[in-house]
C-alpha cells in the first residue's frame, strides 16, 4: 500500500489513522446465485418476479465477484484502500436459514478475508445486507420474532468461522430499508405492503442486532469492533412553522429514532408509539428485549446520500412511513441531482454527524456509505470520465471535515461503491461504482473518480481543486 503523503494544505488533511474504504454488498456484486449450494434469498425471488425490478434485471450474475474476487481485491489494493466493507450472503452460508453452515460458502468468505489481509486491507464484514433466505420469509420473514433468533444462529456460524481474523463487524445494513421499503412500501423484497408488519419487522431487526452483538462478543477476538449501519435521514422541515416541524418530528421518529433510541438508550420513543397507535400497541416488544437491543456497540455506521425535506401534507400509499401518509408531504430539495434523481446536498451529512456528536457522546462514527450514481460510460478510448462524482465526493468529504472540526468523532469514510452493481429495484441502470463494469464482458475500468480517490487516500486528505 502507498505510504500516506501529506495533503498539500493542512486544512485538507484527515488524521493519519483515518480509515479510507469502499463498500459493496453480496447480492449486488457476487452473482453465482445458484452455485455451491446457495439457495434463493428474498431478493432472488423478488427480482425474478416480473415487474419488480427495472428491465427484469436480477442478481444472478451481477458483477461476477464470486469468480473475480482476487481481481477485485487487486483493484482495491491499487486504490490504496485501508478498509473494505462487504456483506456475507446468508443463503450462501446457511441456505435454509437454519441448521449447520455450508462449508463452501464459508470458504469463499475466508478466502476473501485472507486475500484482503494479505493486501494490507482491513475487512469490515456486514452480516445482513437484505438477502434473507427465502425459507425464512416463507416462515413469516422479519415480522416473525423467530427470524431474530435465526439471525443470531447465523451470526454464530460466521463468527465461528471468521472471528479469528475479521477485526470489524457490522450486524445490519440499513434496517430501515429492510423493514419499511420491504414490508410497508413493498418496493424492496419481499414486496409486502403491510405497515403494521413493517413496525414488527423493525423491532425484530433491532432484536436481531442485539442478539448478534452478544454472539459476536463471545465468538470474535476481544479487540473486535461491533457496529451497525443506519441510513439516518437528515430531516429538514420545509419552514419554521409548527405544522412543518411536526411533520419533521414524525419522520425523524420513523427514520431515525426507531433505531437510535432502542439501540443506544434501551427504549422506543413515546411519540413513535403514539403516532403509530392506530396500527399497533407495540406488544410485540417483550420483556427483556430492550436490554438485548441496547447491548453496547463500539460505534455507529452512517450511510448518507441526500437530505429529506418534509412539510405538513400527505403522500400516496403504499408508503414506507407507517401512519404518516395523511400527516406528511415530501418536498424535493433544490439543486443538482444524481442519476437517482437525488438532490446533491452535503450539508445533510454535516447535520447528521453534528447531531450524533451531541446525542451519542463517546460513540465513534464511521461513514459506512456515501456516493452517487451518474450515467457513466466508457468513451472510445476506454476512459470513463465522471467529474460530477468527483465533485460529489469532494463536497461530502469537506462536510465530514467540517463536522470533525466541530468535534464529531468520525473515524473513517467508505465510498459506495467499489464497483458498478445491481442497484436493487433500479437494476443495473444506476452506476455507483468507482470502477465501471461492462456487464457483457465483466471488464472492469477504473473511472476518473477512482484515481481521484486513490490520490485522496495516498495524501490522507483532499487534493487542491
Ligand atoms: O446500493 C445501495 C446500498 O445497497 C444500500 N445503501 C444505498 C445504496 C444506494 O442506493
Amino acid at each position: 500500500m502507498t505510504a500516506p503523503r501529506a495533503a498539500t494544505d493542512s486544512r485538507a488533511a484527515f488524521p493519519p489513522a483515518f480509515r479510507w474504504g469502499a463498500a459493496t454488498a453480496a447480492y449486488q456484486i457476487e452473482g453465482a446465485a445458484d452455485e455451491d449450494g446457495r439457495t434463493p434469498s428474498i431478493w432472488d425471488t423478488f427480482s425474478r418476479t416480473p415487474g419488480k425490478v427495472r428491465n427484469g434485471d436480477t442478481g444472478d450474475i451481477a458483477a461476477d465477484h464470486y469468480h473475480r474476487m482476487r481481481e477485485d481485491v487487486a483493484l482495491m489494493a491499487g486504490l490504496g484502500l485501508t478498509d473494505y466493507r462487504f456483506s456475507v450472503s446468508w443463503p450462501r452460508v446457511q441456505p435454509t436459514g437454519r441448521g449447520p453452515a455450508l462449508q463452501k460458502g464459508l470458504d469463499f468468505y475466508r478466502a476473501l478475508v485472507d486475500e484482503l489481509l494479505a493486501a494490507g486491507i482491513r475487512p469490515v464484514l456486514t452480516l445482513y445486507h437484505w438477502d434473507l433466505p427465502q425459507e425464512l420469509e416463507d416462515a413469516g420473514g422479519w415480522p416473525a420474532r423467530d427470524t431474530a433468533y435465526r439471525f443470531a444462529e447465523y451470526a454464530g456460524l460466521v463468527a465461528e468461522a471468521l472471528g479469528d481474523r475479521v477485526p470489524t463487524w457490522t450486524t445490519l445494513n440499513e434496517p430501515w430499508c429492510a423493514a419499511f421499503l420491504g414490508y410497508a412500501e413493498g418496493v424492496h423484497a419481499p414486496g409486502r405492503t403491510e405497515p403494521e408488519a413493517a413496525l414488527r419487522a423493525a423491532h425484530h431487526l433491532n432484536l436481531a442486532h442485539g442478539l448478534a452483538v452478544g454472539v459476536l462478543r463471545e465468538l470474535t477476538r476481544p479487540s473486535s469492533e461491533v457496529l451497525l449501519s443506519l441510513n439516518l435521514a437528515a430531516v429538514r422541515p420545509l419552514s419554521g412553522g409548527r405544522a412543518d416541524a411536526e411533520a419533521a418530528r414524525r419522520v425523524d421518529a420513523l427514520a431515525n429514532r426507531v433505531f437510535l433510541d432502542p439501540v443506544f438508550h434501551g427504549r422506543y420513543p413515546r411519540d413513535l408509539i403514539s403516532d403509530t397507535a392506530p396500527l399497533t400497541d407495540w406488544s410485540f416488544v417483550e420483556d427483556g428485549d430492550l436490554r438485548i437491543v441496547s447491548r453496547p456497540v463500539d460505534g455507529l455506521g452512517i450511510n448518507y446520500y441526500t437530505p429529506t425535506v418534509v412539510g405538513a401534507g400527505s403522500h400516496p400509499l403504499p408508503s414506507p412511513w407507517p401512519a404518516a401518509h395523511d400527516h406528511v408531504g415530501f418536498v424535493p430539495a433544490p439543486g443538482p441531482r444524481t442519476a437517482m434523481d437525488w438532490p446533491v446536498d452535503a450539508g445533510g451529512l454535516y447535520e447528521l454527524l453534528v447531531r450524533l456528536r451531541d446525542e451519542l457522546p463517546g460513540t465513534p462514527l464511521l461513514v459506512t456509505e456515501n456516493g452517487a450514481a451518474y450515467d457513466d460510460y466508457a468513451d472510445p478510448a476506454g476512459a470513463v470520465h465522471d467529474p460530477e462524482r468527483i465533485a460529489y465526493l469532494r463536497a461530502h468529504l469537506e462536510a465530514v471535515q467540517r463536522a470533525m472540526a466541530a468535534g464529531a468523532d468520525v473515524r473513517g469514510y467508505f465510498l459506495w461503491s467499489l464497483l458498478d452493481n445491481f442497484e436493487w429495484a433500479h437494476g443495473y441502470g444506476k452506476r455507483f461504482g468507482l470502477v465501471h463494469v461492462d456487464y457483457a464482458t465483466q471488464r472492469r475500468t477504473p473511472k476518473d473518480s477512482a484515481s481521484w480517490y486513490a490520490d485522496v487516500v495516498a495524501r490522507g486528505g483532499l487534493p487542491p481543486k
